[in-house]
């Protein structure tokens, strides 16, 4: 975190390991920055390249890939990738020979081979039935749009509709927010539509709600749901712009330790998920679950509440360690969190909300007050930052073109507010109507809080799909 705002407490925590120093690595031609331009990433090992800003060509991705990351099988000794490659080659050709495949990405990625999905031919997505060697036709079936209005793709003609209240009842909402990885449902509600929905037909048992749906279009009303009671700071807010927090105000955030070392920001967004970014597991030491633990209802280092433990990670699978494209990664905790005054979460953005240029949203973090600091901050800061306008950021004076759309920039153009080196993976969020919305993760930067270089944050909008995929993936 940096801010010229006010004056931080000086670097508390002694770093293991060195910080990093990738600025001699890095190509600044293409943005015609000095040397003084230093990009840094945490967590700091060797293996993480900084991006190059020098656009990549992306490895092909299946348009409808909606297979979340987790359920792919990563190996990493090279005689595992040799019998792999077999399978996959053997995969691939029954896949052509007999069936469609949803995940054309087979990549052969360093030291990771992601195994694609096959379908059986004629699969249909979304019709309540899983065909998929893993499920994934079945993924990323539901979505919720403004205020919450339910939505949920149709098999036939793969459109997202709503969802006709005519039949809803609250048990309908329970198995939908537990299909999508929550607890169980907070709100159910209704709102006048003429629009063509899906209505619920209870003689049409299914597994998942996708199955039990079929197309009305004599609809009346719609349901909106809300799966979880977030967004809401329970804690008393006193300090304004670049300053330590206090106990509650971001009960949502918390600090990722990598082998009990502050490594990484997080946003719990269920009892049993944690958003941050796919940067923070660059090697496989780091992609183990076991070597992390998650601090949650903290705000000093120096004073941590017992850890949660993390069961599986799962990272975007098509990150892009290049260019830093799709940033994000899904923590799955062994137990669920328990909610309190200190400990809440954030809410999810609906896939339509905009979060417009200008408005004044919030970043924390445990991250360096300065660019290049050795070790993090020991408290909880937080800083204003506003949402900048996507063509300035990637224009000439600033990222000139290397931004996807997959990022957004926060910031002040001037300088002096900004997230910074170890808040990576923490929450970019803004208020809506008294809550408080995860808009972006914290993904990169050129520096700290220089002129023409704002904080980039991976813009969760787009990745709602693949998030709401995981959390059903993976659900408790
Ligand atoms: C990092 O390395 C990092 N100034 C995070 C945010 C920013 C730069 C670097 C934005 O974690």
């Amino acid at each position: 975190m940096t801010s010229t705002l006010n004056d931080r407490p000086p670097p508390y925590y002694a770093s293991p390991v060195q910080p990093p120093s990738y600025a001699s690595a890095v190509n600044h031609s293409t943005i015609g920055q000095g040397s003084n331009y230093q990009p840094y990433y945490i967590p700091p090992p060797a293996s993480v390249p900084p991006p190059s800003y020098v656009a990549q060509e992306r490895r092909p991705i299946s348009p409808k890939s909606k297979l979340c990351g987790g359920k792919k099988r990563c190996f990493s000794s090279s005689g595992g990738c040799l019998i792999l490659c077999g399978l996959v080659a053997v995969a691939i050709w029954l896949g052509v020979r007999y069936g469609s495949k949803i995940l054309s990405d087979v990549i052969n990625n360093k030291n990771s081979t992601y195994v694609a999905e096959t379908c059986p031919a004629g699969t249909q997505y979304c019709d309540g039935k899983a065909e998929c060697s893993q499920g994934g036709d079945e993924l990323g079936c539901v979505r919720f749009g403004s205020n919450y209005s339910l939505q949920v793709m149709n098999s036939k003609d793969m459109k997202f509709y709503p969802v006709c209240s005519t039949n809803w009842s609250d048990s309908f909402s329970d198995k939908t927010c537990k299909q999508l990885g929550f607890n169980g449902f907070y709100k159910t509600d209704t709102f006048v539509s003429s629009s063509p929905a899906l209505t619920v037909s209870p003689s049409k048992p299914s597994q998942n709600i996708q199955g039990q749906l079929q197309i009305n279009s004599a609809c009346q009303g719609c349901v909106s749901l809300e799966c979880i009671a977030c967004g809401v700071q329970k804690g008393s807010g006193r300090i304004i712009g670049g300053a330590p927090s206090t106990l509650g105000k971001w009960p949502w955030q918390v600090s990722l330790h990598h082998n009990n070392y502050p490594t990484c920001g997080g946003t719990i967004v269920a009892p049993s998920f944690v958003i941050t970014a796919a940067h923070c597991f660059p090697s496989t030491e780091y992609k183990n679950a076991g070597s992390w633990k998650v601090y949650a209802g903290v705000v000093s280092q120096a004073s941590l509440t017992p850890p949660l433990y993390v069961s599986k990670i799962i990272i975007n699978e098509r990150y892009s360690g290049t260019n830093n494209d799709f940033d994000i990664a899904v923590m799955r905790l062994k137990r669920p969190v328990t909610f309190s005054s200190t400990v809440q979460p954030v809410c999810l953005p609906t896939f339509d909300q905009v979060f417009a240029t200008g408005t004044a949203c919030w970043t924390t973090g445990f991250g360096t007050l300065q660019s290049g600091a050795s070790s993090g901050s020991p408290n909880l800061m937080e800083v204003s930052v506003n949402i900048i306008d996507q063509s300035t950021c990637n224009g000439p004076k600033v990222y000139n073109g290397v931004l996807t759309p997959n990022m957004m920039c926060a910031g002040n153009l001037q300088g002096g507010v900004d997230s910074c080196q170890g808040d990576s993976g923490g929450p970019l969020v803004c208020k809506v109507a008294d809550r408080w919305y995860l808009a972006g993760v914290t993904s990169w930067g050129v520096g700290c809080g220089l002129k023409n270089k704002p904080g980039v944050y991976t813009r969760v909008t787009q990745q709602l799909s693949w998030v709401y995929s995981c959390m059903e993936a993976e659900k408790p």
